[in-house]
């Protein structure tokens, strides 16, 4: 039988899966096809809702606005007609601000004025295409910087960016986000503009009360103490929400908790342990391109992955932690949140699904079905050479 308190976790827990990770993208060095790789956004939805039938945890698609809309420009029947056909919503949208061969030296901070007008027009765009999908978040990935000392002036670019988000923010709607994402790398090591969360939470701050931050957590120097900053930005309300993936291959392409599922379950205790108000609106959200597992396959396990570490941080004991931290009694208190951390919820996980109807295993159903093998069938012509393009 689950806990309450597993119960309660799992039935409010939702992941956003991303339109991308079913398509043959990803990782820069090279791309693997697969035959069942979903080619247009028809079949993004149809991978996406087969994702969220069987773990009933992933109501929405991120959708990127280059990749999934012909010049940038939404469909909204269709993608009306889409959400309603195969049971999934449209969820956050991302802007391109790193393909147009206009942006060789920047998007939002170049030093030409009219290629930054460009940038806050596709932004302003996405925020169009947001509102008209009724998608509450606009998640803004910057690849911009400088590979040489002296080249660029780091200052000024501070200013242009801020300029441009202050200018995206005020377009934005009373209940739309504007997330802000960073990066320490790709491709620039030397200079990213965006580079860590006090960047990215200045910048926030600077566009206004709706703009917040995204942890990325493949976004991290190796060794970075990922839930202290998630600590920080719950404190500072600033949180917005999370590309959730693991890393070892390229930046982020690894499944969730795929290598570190402790990190995880502590970004989790820290969200669980925070004031209700500060966590309302944080998005959980999958950035994942698989290269060689089976994206289905692989989105399943990372929606499923991400059920079972919630669920085990909500096992937490907080208030006996409490007390335990606040007497400093150090392995009293690391046994009781690792007792959490080490109980097996993949029982209770299963009697969660079967009580709300879903497949016991998720991954096993997805085998018998034979969705993926169908949709090698119906696709595979389509994806041969398919991997040209980053998109
Ligand atoms: C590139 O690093 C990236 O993975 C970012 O995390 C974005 O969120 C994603 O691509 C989609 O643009
Ligand atoms: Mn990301
Ligand atoms: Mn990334």
């Amino acid at each position: 039988m689950a806990s309450q308190a597993l119960t309660t976790a799992l039935d409010g827990f939702r992941i956003e899966v991303p339109s991308w990770g079913f398509a043959n993208t990803g990782t820069r060095f090279g791309k693997f096809a697969q035959a069942a790789a979903a080619t247009s956004i028809e079949e993004k939805f149809a991978d996406a809702g087969q994702v969220h039938a069987l773990t009933g945890a992933s109501p929405t698609v991120a959708l990127h606005v280059l990749w999934d809309m012909p010049n940038g420009v939404a469909d909204v029947p269709k993608i009306r007609e889409l959400e309603q056909r195969y049971g999934v919503k449209a969820g956050s949208i991302n802007p391109n601000l790193f393909q147009a061969q206009e942006y060789k030296f920047g998007s939002m901070s170049n030093p030409d004025p009219a290629i930054r007008r460009h940038a806050l027009d596709h932004l302003l765009e996405s925020i169009e295409i947001a509102k008209a999908l009724g998608s509450r978040d606009i998640s803004i990935w910057d690849a911009d910087g400088s590979n040489y000392p002296g080249t660029q002036s780091i200052k000024r670019r501070i200013e242009w960016l801020e300029e441009i988000l202050v200018t995206a923010h005020e377009a934005t709607s009373e209940d739309q986000r504007l997330l802000i994402e960073y990066k320490p790398f790709e491709p620039a090591f030397y200079h990213t503009d965006i580079a860590d969360w006090g960047m990215a939470l200045h910048l926030a701050r600077k566009a206004g009360p709706r703009a917040k931050v995204l942890v990325d957590t493949g976004h991290h120097a190796l060794g970075t103490n990922i839930e202290q900053i998630v600590a920080w930005l719950l404190h500072v309300d600033a949180l917005g929400g999370f590309h959730f993936n693991d890393r070892k291959y390229a930046d982020d392409d690894l499944t969730i908790g795929s290598i570190d599922p402790y990190q995880v379950f502590r970004i989790f205790h820290e969200i669980l342990s925070a004031p209700a108000a500060a966590t309302e609106g944080v998005a959980y959200m999958i950035d994942q391109s698989h290269n060689l597992k089976g994206k289905m396959e692989a989105m399943v396990q990372s929606v499923v992955t991400a059920q079972e570490l919630f669920a085990r941080a909500a096992l937490v004991d907080r208030a006996t932690l409490a007390t335990l931290q606040d007497n400093c009694a150090l392995v009293e208190a690391e046994e009781c949140f690792r007792d959490a951390f080490w109980t097996d919820v993949r029982p209770a996980v299963k009697a969660w699904r079967e009580d709300r109807g879903l497949p016991a295993s998720p991954l096993l159903s997805l085998k018998e079905s034979g969705y993926v093998e169908k949709a090698a069938a119906a696709r595979g012509a389509k994806n041969a050479g398919s991997v040209s393009s980053y998109a």
